[in-house]
């Protein structure tokens, strides 16, 4: 790389630093990014600064410049981290997987966008029409799932606010016959509320700003009645900043279209979005006249009813959802349970109650509406289905772009989940760096001097731990129905973690007296402290929602609808089991994510985010330097400097570099490929700088990498005059 970047960039690899501290590595990267340098490597990680513009750099000419190539051969580039994958997925038939982290607004998304775009290049070079189809519902699957899953924040205008996960399967020829994509947790909560200058989903302005007016007539919306639809304009303004709602409006129908969305389906997508509009707009007054006694614990309150000027939103909404209108008003205003006795009762909701049941079932309904999206897409990218299914297992590139880790003013449950996966990715990275380069150097018989690296094994054990760990605590809380609330619950945890190194709260050992009373802990996450408000937690875990609504929206007559809402078809009395809690959930996926993921070969894309103001010209020092501090990278450029940073097979490496050495050039002396490529070694005196394995060369510096390739670059111009004598016979 060095041969093509003059020093003025500064240096390509990191391992090449002088020293490796905090101030060089900042040095390196800024001066690179002054220059739109944006992608620096740490051995085979990128380090991606967002740029914050639009670079010249992805096109077909960049495209052809990095197919076929070694990582060290041009450049440092994303191009060529999706390139090794793939040619570990199409050379070794071995899955490989991408893992892209970074902070939000950081560039995850767009890295993984570059990526499948790439692959969508160099592949099926012959055109068929069926691999061209799957290519293209792959990269359009992101124009639906960003409808749906993405939104504006205060931090990213079009900012995930779910995990993703995809496969993508290959053939025996390498080229793209299916996928296969997973989602983690979704952000309902934006459903029912957002922050000032933030949005609701896309998907809501999209309809709203992209439909024509005879559509919206049928949703009965009008943009004009924007500032009256509470669920969607909490944020203020129409604040679109620069999202082009009806062109994208376009476009996501078309990409749900090219995806096999039939018809019935995309109606009754729209028609989901725009109930939810109106159900922000019931609202519930106590009937004073009505005060009940609730037959299951004899308390007495006034009863939710619906206020009049709102009957027409529920006759939207029924229609909307093809629902009953009394049955809709049942289920928003009461509750059929089980009493001791285990007959069933109807109890009334108050208007608080009542209004926790409309948020619930507009955050299920559009959650439901995700997850089912998801499963069409995956239908339809089912390698099962493709027609070059030929019952050879096929072999995969993943490529996960997942929320990165969260320190906001206030965290709460969400932030505690998606820090919790962003110590397990860390786990992984550390485990496999160091696994993989241990196994190779065992392999190869090399010897190989073990580094020291903080393990956060202890974090990830405090989360998840059967019955000791912070789920575990707050399961149990969940558990207890109505007697144990979120303070409560975070008594026991600070009981039962008092010793812990990386717990405290105000009761523990470590008692933090910054922490407030009853409400906050903290947990010493590898990447920093966070504080988390323990407010919330329960009911978030709990996620509850009323068999009587599953049980509505199944019995809808709208079968696209019926078919999100299977759990509907359980009768009140089959519901036994003790559900499944949201953080259990999440674990569970989470872990078998991180087990997936171990069982590939994995490349690494570290994005950064240069400063909080979106702009491309500005480097914020302190932020960055904290990024790179929870990114791990300088321990990353350590543990890389401390192995072999290139490695080549003997063959791989003299039919490279022959030509820059008299004595195998033309002809290697006769012997094996190790010795010849040892004469090379000697005759540039890099003896000290590489180990001799079993079947490769281990090359410690990138630096002799550099210099090989120089000299290899100054050798070409000779070969070809030599190789035109040959040929003229001169
Ligand atoms: V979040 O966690 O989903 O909130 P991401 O995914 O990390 O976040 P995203 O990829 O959405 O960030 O990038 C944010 C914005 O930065 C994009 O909308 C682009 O405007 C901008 N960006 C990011 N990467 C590039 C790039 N390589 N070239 C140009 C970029 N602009
Ligand atoms: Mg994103």
């Amino acid at each position: 790389m060095n041969s093509f970047e003059g020093p003025e960039f500064g240096v390509g690899d990191f391992v090449l630093l002088d020293n490796i501290n905090i101030d060089e590595f900042m040095k390196n990267l800024k001066l690179r990014f002054d220059k739109n340098k944006i992608y620096t490597y740490i051995g085979e990680v990128v380090v991606s600064v967002n740029p914050y513009k639009q670079l010249d750099i992805y096109g077909q000419e960049y495209v052809r410049q990095y197919k076929g190539r070694e990582i060290f051969e041009r450049p440092p580039h994303i191009f060529a981290i999706a390139e090794s994958a793939y040619k570990v997925m199409k050379r070794q038939v071995k899955d490989s997987c991408i893992v892209i982290s970074g902070e939000s607004g950081s560039g995850k998304t767009e890295a993984s966008k570059i990526i499948l775009k790439y692959i969508s290049e160099v592949t099926n070079l012959s055109g068929k029409q069926d691999i061209e189809k799957v290519k293209n519902i792959l990269l359009q699957s992101n124009n639906i799932l960003e409808c749906f899953g993405n939104a504006r924040t205060n931090r990213n205008d079009n900012s995930s606010r779910f995990g993703k996960y995809m496969d993508i399967a290959f053939d025996f020829k390498g080229d793209p016959v299916g996928g296969r994509l997973v989602n983690y947790l979704l952000e309902k909560s934006r459903v029912v509320y957002q922050q000032k200058g933030e949005r609701n989903f896309h998907s809501f302005y999209y309809l709203l700003y992209g439909a024509s007016e005879s559509e919206l007539n049928e949703y009965n919306l009008k943009a004009s009645d924007f500032k009256k639809y509470s669920f969607i304009n909490q944020g203020g303004d129409k604040i679109s900043n620069g999202m082009d709602d009806k062109q994208n409006f376009r476009l996501v129908n078309e990409a749900m279209k090219i995806s096999n969305f039939d018809k019935s389906l995309i109606k009754t997508i729209w028609s989901i979005v725009a109930s939810v509009v109106h159900l922000g707009n019931l609202k519930f007054e106590s009937n004073e006249r009505d005060l009940n006694n609730n037959p299951v614990n004899g308390s007495k309150h006034s009863e939710a009813k619906l206020t009049d000027e709102c009957l027409k939103e529920i006759k939207i909404v029924s229609k909307l959802l093809k629902l009953d209108e009394k049955d809709l008003i049942k289920a928003l205003t009461t509750r059929l349970i089980a009493s001791g006795s285990r007959e069933l009762v109807t109890t009334h909701h108050s208007v608080l109650e009542a209004n926790y049941a409309r948020d619930a079932l507009a955050k299920a309904l559009y959650e439901q509406l995700f997850s089912f999206i998801f499963m069409k897409i995956n239908e339809i990218l089912d390698v099962k289905n493709t027609v070059h299914a030929t019952g050879l297992k096929e072999t995969v590139i993943g490529i996960l772009d997942i929320y990165g880790f969260e320190i906001f003013d206030t965290n709460g449950f969400e932030q505690f989940c998606i820090n919790y996966c962003n110590e397990k990715l860390q786990q992984l990275f550390i485990e496999l760096v160091l696994k993989q380069e241990q196994e190779e150097y065992q392999r190869e018989n090399i010897n190989w001097q073990h580094i020291d690296y903080f393990n956060n094994k202890i974090i990830c054990d405090l989360v998840e731990l059967p019955h000791k760990g912070i789920i575990a605590i707050l399961d149990e809380a969940s558990y207890n129905v109505g007697k144990i609330n979120d303070e409560v619950c975070l008594e026991h945890m600070s009981k039962q973690l008092k010793d812990h190194k990386h717990f405290s709260s105000r009761d523990t050992n470590l008692g933090d007296k910054s922490l407030a009373h009853k409400i906050e802990f903290k947990i010493n996450h590898y990447a920093g402290d966070v504080k988390y408000n323990i407010k919330g937690f329960i009911d978030k875990n709990k996620d509850s929602l009323y068999q009587d609504f599953k049980r509505l929206l199944y019995n809808s007559k709208d079968s696209n609808l019926k078919l999100m809402w299977p759990e509907g078809a359980q009768s009140q009395h089959e519901i036994t089991k003790r559900p499944m809690t949201v953080a259990t959930r999440f674990k569970n996926s989470i872990i078998g994510l991180v087990q997936n993921l171990s069982t590939k070969d994995p490349f690494y894309v570290r994005c950064i985010k240069p400063n909080e103001t979106k702009t491309p010209t500005n480097f914020d020092y302190e932020k960055v330097k904290s990024q790179v501090f929870y990114l791990g990278l300088i321990e990353n450029v350590r543990v890389r400097r401390a192995g072999f940073a290139y490695r080549l097979t003997y063959e791989k490496f003299l039919q490279r570099y022959k030509c820059i050495c008299s004595k195998t050039w033309p002809n290697p002396r006769s012997g094996l490929p190790k010795d010849n490529v040892n004469l090379i070694i000697r005759e540039f005196r890099f003896d000290n700088d590489v180990k001799n394995g079993l079947t490769k060369i281990f090359i410690k510096s990138p630096k002799t990498v550099f210099e090989l390739e120089n000299k290899r670059a100054e050798a070409i111009p000779k070969i070809v005059v030599f190789l035109q004598k040959l040929w003229r016979g001169t």
